[in-house]
């Protein structure tokens, strides 16, 4: 293991940064060594030049057919709160964005199941209707794998009519974290770490640039995010087209892992700077400003990150609804001054990173600025100076060196010019130390926040106060809702459900859930999300569902109220896709259109590849029913007979109880579609006691699934390699085939040239 200023010395001759160095330099380097060391990579590429542009952002729909851990936007199709745009609505906010002067639309939001790439080229083509010369930066790689494999054309053909649809870029959305095993718990149904720079590795073979996310802050480790930092670095040596690499705070509020909390300020600095230094081929480091909050963004660009994002016009709610600002929204006064007061020049940007300067009277030719980069020039904010700057816009040069960035910097004061001629001495010093002050405005803005959440928590959490949540199964919903205002509590009736031995009206399940055990306390006007019993089974149109994978498939049956009735196992090319769906012994097809009662089962035919019929059994302990047999099917088991204990005596009971036996044991090797059978208890003592017993084996389990997936992924590595090699093989024979027909053709004529010859010298 090297030391730091081992590291340092070899950074500082212009070296590449190891993966193993950069966990070293990340945990023992001290903060101003990390600002110093990315600052001055910050300026090889950008000088004193910090970004910002004009966008706003449109979300179609927040119903997602995964279901991630650490999302707070994610709603299922029937929830209260989920919104779906239709293509009038998209269009008529594109109108309304007219003649603002924005650059950019950046569309992205849940997957919605129905969504077909038709809809989503549409969307794009709306837009670029009404804003001809904004760019589209659409759809995110998770959204872009889902619509190809739903419309079963490749990668390539996928991207091929989003660009023709007028889609110029991709977002870094939906990168989370590639660790596998950690992308397994917190975002087990969204494409691959793979699949997600397979996305990227082709667009950018395409000629489509692209920007890059890390979402930290979690759960994750620094081995973790090296690693995945060092995947982006490959992908950009390989086939470069990523313009910005974007760190994504965590946001704990309103999500399954609010318990996590959130990282400190000095961490998102670390995660910041070491961005920078490790993405050495990257060129943009961006602080998002709408998940860090301004004053974090601020610090960060003395750490490296040298773009901000935009004006946003409080039109993205992913991160409002993880806890950040509700509506988040700057000027461009507000940005240029936030750039401004870290000490920087604010540049505004179009999507590819070419600078826009804004004047008043229209210019004649072409302006450069000092670092040489060719810039665009918009005239106001006619609404036609969209189409001018299309018209000058051209690409950017390549880097140039430091002396021009500083003067870059110098003509950009110059233009503010008695602004920064009436700087303070306060403010010189600050510039000059920026380093110590960030340092101790780091401490003193800590010992703010602890005090603020002190004292805040005491007035705004009311800390004091809690109340017991009550158990509202089986009460009428209208007791329900009488006894939650008496006590101070909402309720919300998240979902509904037909049993047919149960009253309609009745509540059968509730989140947060009560507990036989311990008292579950919330704070007052908290929100209970109650399942309620319908007065009729509900029909509902059965989704297609074929050409998904599996998890995909299950999840957005379930969603519907649909029931796995048996999963069958078929020779396929494509592992783990469902072949075929059926329905009371009916083929389903894409254009069937049938309605069945709530809970009706699905037959599903998946596909395996020739020796990948097996799978593992997994460790069922602990869990209730829905997750136990969600657990199965996802595994490629069939659920086989589900009994109670006389532990439970009623619907409650169900509902609280947990499974502590399985026919099958969890073990490695048995053959896909095999059933288990499980059976259910509500004897807490009885789960605890086993749970302890089986945690080390579970975690024996796990392993073994990880390992045999590693081997799967590797399997299909070959394959893909092998198939490559025949394609080639193929391609060659082709080519020699072609040759020989083209000499023998010209032989041919040769033969025919002397024959045709010798027969002219005889008619002579
Ligand atoms: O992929 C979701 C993240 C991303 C939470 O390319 C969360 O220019 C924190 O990718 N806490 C979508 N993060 C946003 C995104 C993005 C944003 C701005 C600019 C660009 C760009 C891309 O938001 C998701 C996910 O990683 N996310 N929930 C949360 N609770």
């Amino acid at each position: 293991m090297q030391s730091v200023s081992h590291i340092v010395d070899y950074l500082r001759r212009g070296e590449r940064l190891t993966a193993e160095d950069a966990v070293v330099l990340w945990r023992e380097a001290p903060l101003w060594l990390l600002s110093e060391l990315a600052l001055s990579s910050k300026r090889a590429v950008s000088g004193e030049l910090v970004y910002y542009n004009r966008n706003i952002h449109i979300e179609p729909s927040n119903v997602c057919l995964f279901n991630c851990e650490f999302c707070s936007f994610r709603r299922r199709v029937g929830d209260v709160d989920a919104w779906f745009l239709t293509l009038d609505e998209i269009e008529e906010r594109a109108r309304k964005m007219q003649g603002t002067g924005i650059t950019e639309v950046h569309i992205v939001g849940g997957v919605h199941p129905d969504h077909t790439i038709d809809l989503y080229c549409e969307m794009i083509r709306r837009i670029k209707a009404l804003l001809p010369n904004v760019a589209v930066k659409a759809y995110t790689a998770v959204e872009i794998s889902y619509m190809s494999r739903r419309e079963g054309i490749s990668l390539e053909e996928g991207l091929r009519r989003l660009q023709a649809a007028g889609m110029e870029s991709i977002p870094g959305g939906g990168a989370e974290i590639f660790d596998e095993e950690l992308r397994s718990k917190i975002c087990p149904d969204k494409c691959s770490s793979e699949e997600w720079l397979a996305v990227h590795r082709a667009a950018h073979n395409m000629g489509i640039d692209t920007n890059c996310t890390m979402l930290y802050g979690h759960i994750e480790t620094i081995e973790q995010r090296v690693d995945h930092l060092n995947r982006l670095r490959q992908l950009q040596d390989e086939a470069p087209g990523f313009n910005a690499f974007i760190p994504l705070k965590y946001r704990s509020r309103n999500n399954r892992m609010s318990e996590v909390g959130e990282c400190s300020v000095e961490d998102d600095m670390r995660m910041i700077a070491m961005s920078r230094i490790f993405l050495d081929n990257i060129p943009h480091i961006k602080a998002y400003w709408v998940a860090y909050g301004k004053s974090t963004t601020e610090m960060a660009l003395a750490f490296g990150a040298d773009d901000i994002d935009g004006t946003i016009d409080d039109s993205t709610k992913i991160y409002s609804m993880a806890g950040a600002d509700a509506r988040p929204t700057m000027s461009v006064e507000e940005l240029e001054a936030l750039v401004r007061d870290a000490g920087f020049v604010a540049v505004e940007r179009d999507t590819h990173y070419n600078e826009i300067r804004r004047s008043a009277q229209p210019a004649a030719t072409m302006q450069r600025s000092q670092r040489g980069q060719k810039i665009a020039i918009m005239y106001g904010d006619d609404p036609n100076s969209d189409a001018r700057l299309r018209d000058e816009r051209v690409d950017k040069e390549v880097n140039e060196g430091n002396n021009e960035n500083r003067d870059m910097k110098s003509v950009k004061s110059s233009n503010k010019g008695a602004e920064r001629g009436s700087e303070s001495g306060f403010r010189a010093m600050y510039k000059r130390n920026i380093v110590l002050w960030t340092i101790l405005s780091i401490g003193a803005f800590g010992l703010l926040l602890i005090l603020l959440l002190y004292f805040g928590l005491m007035i705004f959490t009311r800390h004091s106060k809690s109340i017991v949540v009550p158990n509202f199964i089986e009460m009428n919903l209208e007791e329900a809702r009488v006894m939650a205002k008496d006590i101070g509590l909402e309720i919300v009736v998240r979902d509904s459900v037909y049993e047919s031995e149960i009253a309609g009206g009745v509540v059968i399940d509730q989140m947060p859930a009560p507990s036989s055990v311990r008292e579950v306390k919330v704070k007052p006007d908290r929100k209970i999300y109650l399942t309620v019993n319908a007065y009729a089974r509900r029909m509902i149109q059965v989704p297609y569902v074929a050409n998904q994978s599996l998890r995909q498939a299950i999840n957005q049956l379930e969603r519907d109220g649909f029931n796995i009735g048996k999963l069958e196992y078929v020779p396929h090319t494509y592992d783990g896709q469902v072949v075929e769906q059926k329905v009371a012994g009916k083929v389903i097809t894409r254009s069937t259109n049938i309605k069945l009662p709530y809970g009706s089962s699905v037959t599903l035919k998946v596909g395996y590849r020739s020796g990948k019929q097996i799978t593992a059994v997994p460790q069922l302990m602990g869990m209730n029913l829905s997750k136990a047999k969600n657990t199965l099917w996802t595994s490629g088991l069939n659920v086989n007979k589900v009994e109670y204990d006389e532990t439970v005596k009623d619907l409650k009971d169900r509902r609280l109880a947990r499974v502590y036996m399985q026919t099958q044991p969890a073990k490695k090797g048995v053959v896909r579609g095999t059933k288990v059978s499980i059976y259910l208890t509500c004897d807490e003592k009885l789960i605890d006691s086993l749970s302890k017993i089986t945690d080390t084996r579970s975690a024996y389990y796990d392993e073994q699934r990880r390992l045999m997936q590693k081997e799967a992924e590797a399997e299909a590595k070959a394959q893909e390699e092998e198939r490559k090699r025949l394609e080639a093989e193929e391609k060659a024979r082709a080519e020699a085939a072609a040759d020989s027909l083209r000499l023998l053709a010209a032989s041919e004529e040769q033969v025919v040239a002397s024959v045709e010859g010798a027969t002219d010298v005889d008619e002579e």
